[in-house]
C-alpha cells in the first residue's frame, strides 16, 4: 500500500533523505536548563477488574487511608507484607501482551473529546504527537542514568499521531522467566501494602485481608505537553486523597511505594541514587504530587512510613555524589520524542519502527512491515478511519 493512501488527509509523508543517526544516551549531553512541561490534565479514566476486563468507569480506584498520627512508627505498624503470598493472591498473567490495548479503548470510545477541529495537523482523529503508557515514558526518563536494563519501543504512525509501546527484550523475558519465589514475594509484598492504606469508599477501613489480585487497576488518561511535543498518556494511580488540599486530579493522587529499610550510608545513597530517581520520574510524569513509602525489614514487615513530596525529590538528591538531575530526564525525553518524530514519518499503521536502546550504546532502530506484533490493531485502525 502506497504511504498516500494511508494517510490522504493528514501531513504528507516525507522520507527522510539520510537516515537521522543513532541518538546518544550519555547525561553530560543533556544537561541544560530544565524544559517546558505542562501539569498533565485528566481527561479520563478507567478501570480494569480482576479478570482484567475494561470498564469506562472508576469501579477500582481506592482511597488513601493513612493510620493516624501517632500509630506510624514499627511497633503499632507491624504489617505482615508476605501474609497471604500463598493462597491470596491472583497475579495478572504477565505472558499475554495487552500493548496499547486500553489505552486504545479508552481512546476509541472518547475520540469527541480528543478530535482535532481544524485544518491541516489539527484535523487529526487524536489531536496529538504521541500516545503511549506513563511507564514507557519513565524508562525514556531513566535512560542517562540507567546501568543494567535496555529497552525496546515499538512506534507507529497513524493519521498524525505516533502510537509507542513497548516490546519485551530478550534479557527482561529471561528475568521474568526466571525470577525466584524470593522475587516473587518481594513483587507481591508491594501490592499487599497497598491494601493496607486503601479502601474501596472514603470512609471505610482498609481491608488487608482481602486477596491481593493485581489484574485490578484504577487508569487515568491525561493530556500533557513537553516542550513541542504534545502528549496522551494513561497511567495505573494507587488512590486519591479524598482531604487533599487541591481535590482535583492529578493533584489528589497519592503513589503507594515499598523499599528496604536503610541501615546504612551505602543503602542510602543507593535508595537516592536509583530508588528516588524511578520515583521521581513515574509520579513527575502523571502530576502525582504525594508518594507515601512504607520501608520493611528483612522479615517483610513494615517498620516505617515516611512521605515524599514528589516536587521536593530533586532537592534531597542535589547535594550526592553520582547524583542524578531531573532536567537530565526531561531534556533526553524531549531530544528522544524529537528523534521519533524524524525517523517514523511513513504514516501507515502496518508500519512499526523499533527503537533499541543497550545500557552503554546509543539508540538504534529498525523498520518492520506488517510485522506479527502490530502496535495498533485493526479494530482500532477502523475505528479511527471513519
Ligand atoms: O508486564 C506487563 N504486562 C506490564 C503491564 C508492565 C508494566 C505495566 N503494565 C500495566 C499495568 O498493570 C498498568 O495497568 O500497564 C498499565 C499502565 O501502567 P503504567 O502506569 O504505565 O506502568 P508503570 O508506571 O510501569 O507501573 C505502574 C503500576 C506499578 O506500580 P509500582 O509502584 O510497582 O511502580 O502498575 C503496576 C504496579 O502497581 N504494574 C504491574 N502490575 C502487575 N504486573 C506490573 C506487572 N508486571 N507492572 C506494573
Ligand atoms: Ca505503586
Amino acid at each position: 500500500r502506497s504511504c498516500d493512501e494511508a494517510s490522504s488527509d493528514v501531513a504528507p509523508c516525507k522520507y527522510p533523505s539520510s537516515s537521522p543517526s543513532p541518538l546518544k544516551t550519555q547525561p553530560s549531553l543533556y544537561q541544560s536548563s530544565f524544559p517546558f512541561y505542562r501539569l498533565p490534565s485528566e481527561v479520563g479514566f478507567f478501570s480494569l477488574d480482576e479478570k482484567r476486563c475494561y470498564h469506562a468507569d472508576g469501579r477500582r480506584l481506592r482511597y488513601y487511608r493513612p493510620p493516624e498520627e501517632g500509630k506510624k512508627d514499627g511497633d503499632s505498624l507491624g504489617w505482615e507484607l508476605m501474609e497471604g503470598f500463598e493462597d491470596h493472591y491472583v497475579r495478572m498473567n504477565e505472558d499475554e501482551k495487552e500493548g496499547l490495548l486500553h489505552i486504545l479503548t479508552w481512546i476509541k470510545e472518547n475520540k469527541g473529546i480528543i478530535k482535532g477541529s481544524g485544518h491541516g495537523e489539527s484535523k487529526r482523529p487524536v489531536d496529538r504527537d504521541f500516545v503511549t503508557w506513563r511507564g514507557h515514558l519513565t524508562k525514556m526518563l531513566c535512560t542517562p542514568y540507567e546501568t543494567q536494563e535496555g529497552w525496546l519501543l515499538a512506534v507507529t504512525l497513524f493519521r498524525g499521531t505516533l502510537y509507542i509501546s513497548e516490546r519485551e527484550t530478550e534479557a527482561a523475558h529471561k528475568k521474568r522467566k526466571g525470577r525466584t519465589v524470593d522475587q516473587e514475594k518481594l513483587m507481591y509484598s508491594g501490592y499487599k501494602f497497598e491494601s493496607f492504606l486503601c479502601a474501596y469508599t472514603p470512609n471505610s477501613d482498609p481491608c488487608p485481608s482481602e486477596v491481593v489480585n493485581t489484574n485490578e487497576a484504577f487508569c487515568s488518561v491525561l493530556l500533557g505537553r513537553l516542550a513541542s511535543h504534545s502528549l496522551l498518556l494513561s497511567g495505573e494511580v494507587d488512590c486519591t486523597d479524598a482531604s487533599a488540599a487541591n481535590p482535583s486530579p492529578p493533584s489528589c493522587y497519592v503513589e503507594l511505594k515499598t523499599s528496604a529499610q536503610i541501615r546504612n550510608p551505602h543503602q542510602q545513597r543507593s535508595f537516592n541514587r536509583y530508588k528516588l530517581l524511578k520515583w521521581w520520574c513515574q509520579s513527575f510524569l502523571l502530576g502525582i504530587p504525594l508518594i507515601v513509602a512504607g520501608f520493611r525489614n528483612p522479615q517483610g514487615r513494615i517498620v516505617s512510613l515516611q512521605n515524599y513530596r514528589t516536587a521536593d525529590i530533586p532537592h534531597l538528591v542535589r547535594g550526592d555524589n553520582q547524583s542524578w538531575d531531573p532536567a537530565v530526564c526531561m531534556n533526553f525525553c524531549n531530544a528522544f520524542l524529537s528523534h521519533i518524530k524524524k525517523v517514523a514519518t511513513r504514516d501507515d499503521p502496518r508500519v512499526v519502527y523499533v527503537f533499541s536502546w543497550e545500557p552503554g550504546s546509543d539508540i538504534t532502530f529498525t523498520i518492520e512491515s506488517n510485522p506479527s506484533d502490530p502496535v495498533l490493531p485493526d479494530w482500532y485502525v477502523q475505528a479511527l478511519s471513519q
